[in-house]
Parts: structure tokens; sequence; C-alpha cells
């Protein structure tokens, strides 16, 4: 069960290692720094051809992957769950979330179409493997729709979801620095949804968003259907593991009946250096001075010179 995810690093005398990648290829490994926060990563870079949308209007989304070495577009890509290129949009506040899978022109471009509904800030990711390279990159860049931003604040920490007579309902707890296992429970109308479709090769996908920096953790289903074990739900479970305390938003993406739905929470990490927001305050004033270096709340209050 355990594989030691450093492992990938000490084959020698492979000219390729697209033999080994797997699941343990992207996401944040113990030391490294979570994906989506650089633009350039691995010797890639991710060139937003079209930085600014129009909220409400639906748009097109143009983007490449460029080769640092070469300044040409990547265009052999290894595929992963089902596809060469996954797709994330999120606005910055976290309450817009699209999940995409553009499609690619001969030269590189990539374009999908999109509309985003708030004006404002948002994210981009590309969760990508190119041919040729040991590892999956997932790279960010900003993206605005113009006009004035209408930011939400973070909704508070939740575990049930509802959306279109579904309800999808969240257990387990998330540890900084652990692997935690999370639940997800689907439900429509009340009864247990028993026969969830596989989406791109697994009953359900997760991304976890950290609040503040939008660092980018894709996160690893338990089984897969087909696989004599996996039950297509009511629970789809997964492995995560945060590289820090604080606030995350999971979006779950689950196919019933031909439709792909996303479900939504807001999640703060368990533990003692995670209090949960509203938990009374130190009765021993001597700890205060533990909080200022948390960074935890910082997104309950803006600061500007910080
Ligand atoms: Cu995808």
């Amino acid at each position: 069960m355990t594989t030691d995810p450093t492992a990938h690093g000490h084959h020698t005398g492979h000219a390729s290692h697209a033999d080994h990648v797997s699941h343990a290829d992207h996401g944040a490994h113990a030391g490294q720094a979570p994906g989506g926060l650089l633009t350039s990563a691995g010797g890639y870079t991710l060139e937003l051809r079209t930085p600014q949308l129009t909220a409400g209007t639906p748009g097109e989304l143009r983007f490449a992957v460029v080769q640092d070495s070469t300044g040409e577009a990547v265009t052999a890509y290894r595929t992963q769950h089902g596809k060469e290129l996954h797709l994330i949009v999120a606005s910055r506040d976290l309450t817009v979330y699209r999940h995409l899978h553009p499609t690619r022109a001969a030269d590189g471009t990539w374009s999908t179409p999109v509309e985003l509904p708030k004006a404002g800030a948002y994210r981009v990711f590309a969760d990508f493997a190119p041919e040729g390279s040991a590892a999956a990159l997932t790279l960010g860049a900003d993206l605005t729709t113009g006009g004035v931003p209408e930011s939400a604040p973070l909704p508070e920490p939740h575990h049930t979801a509802h959306l279109d007579g579904y309800e999808v309902r969240l257990a387990g707890t998330l540890r900084a620095g652990e692997a935690g296992h999370l639940t997800l429970r689907v439900a429509r109308e009340g009864r247990p949804v028993r026969d969830l479709q596989p989406y791109l090769g697994a009953y359900g996908h997760l991304v976890a968003l950290r609040s503040g920096d939008l660092a980018y953790l894709h996160v690893h289903p338990h089984g897969e259907p087909g696989d004599g074990l996996t039950q297509p739900g009511p629970d789809v479970s997964f492995m995560a593991t945060v590289p820090s305390a604080g606030a995350y938003r999971l979006f779950f993406d689950f196919q019933h009946e031909g439709v792909v739905r996303t479900a939504a929470f807001t999640v703060r990490t368990e533990g003692a250096d995670a209090p949960a927001p509203g938990a009374p305050a130190h009765a021993d004033h001597a700890n205060h001075g533990q909080h200022a270096d948390h960074g935890q709340h910082a997104h309950h209050v803006p600061r500007s010179g910080h």
C-alpha cells in the first residue's frame, strides 16, 4: 500500500520514466511545494493567451504549455485519468469552480469554451504530464473577468452539500502533513445513490485548493471501477494529504445518470495547530504569541500591509 514517493528519483538507466508514472507523481510530495502556485516549473511554462474574459458572457479560454528550452508549445502529452490535460478554473474567493477538458490544436494551443459568472480574479490550473518528462505538473496562471470584483468570504466549514436534489456528505478529517481518509456519500432525495458512473476512470474526482494562495492538491481516489472491490456509490473515498494547517475548499466531481456535478465543501484542518473557527480563545494569554505565526486567520481579515 505504501510506496516511497521519492523512489522515482532513484531510477537509473531509463531513457524514459513514462512506465513509472503513477498517481504518486502528481500531488504534493513531502518536502515539495504544492502544485499550482507557479506559472513555470520543471522546464515548462503555462502561457495564458486569454488572460481576460468577460464575466457572465460565454467566452473562450486559450493557452499553451511552452517548453522553456525550445520556446515551442508542447504537442505530446501522456494521458492521465483519460485526458492529456485537466484544466481547473477557480475564483480567488473559491466560490466558482470549473473542471474543463480543453481541445488541443495541432500547434499545441489549447482552447475551451467557458463562462465565468462573477467579476474578479480567477486562477487557472493546468494539470498535465508532457511526454518525456518524469513527473506530472500543475502550473497556474491568473485570469481576470474585469469589472468590480465580487468577492465573497470563504464559506464556513460544512460537511454537507446540496445540489440538484443530491446531498453529498463529507466524512473524515484533514490534518496538516498527514495522509487523511475522506469519504463522500452521495444521496438523492434521501436515498443512497448506488449507481454512480465512472468519470475519467473513477467514481469521483476531488481537488482541494488551499484558502489564501490557492495551492492545488490533487487527491487520489481509493480503488477504481472494475477492480472487483470498488462499489459505484454511495461512498467514494479518497486519500488526501494537505501540506499545512488552515482552510481548504474541496471540490468533488461525480457522474450520475449522464451528468457530471460538483459538490463543494470548506474544510479546516484539525489538530493542535488548527483551532476551529469559533473555538474558545485560549484561557492562557501566553499562547497568543503563537497565533501570529499561523497565518491561518489571514482570510478573515484582509490585510494590506503584511
Ligand atoms: Cu479533468
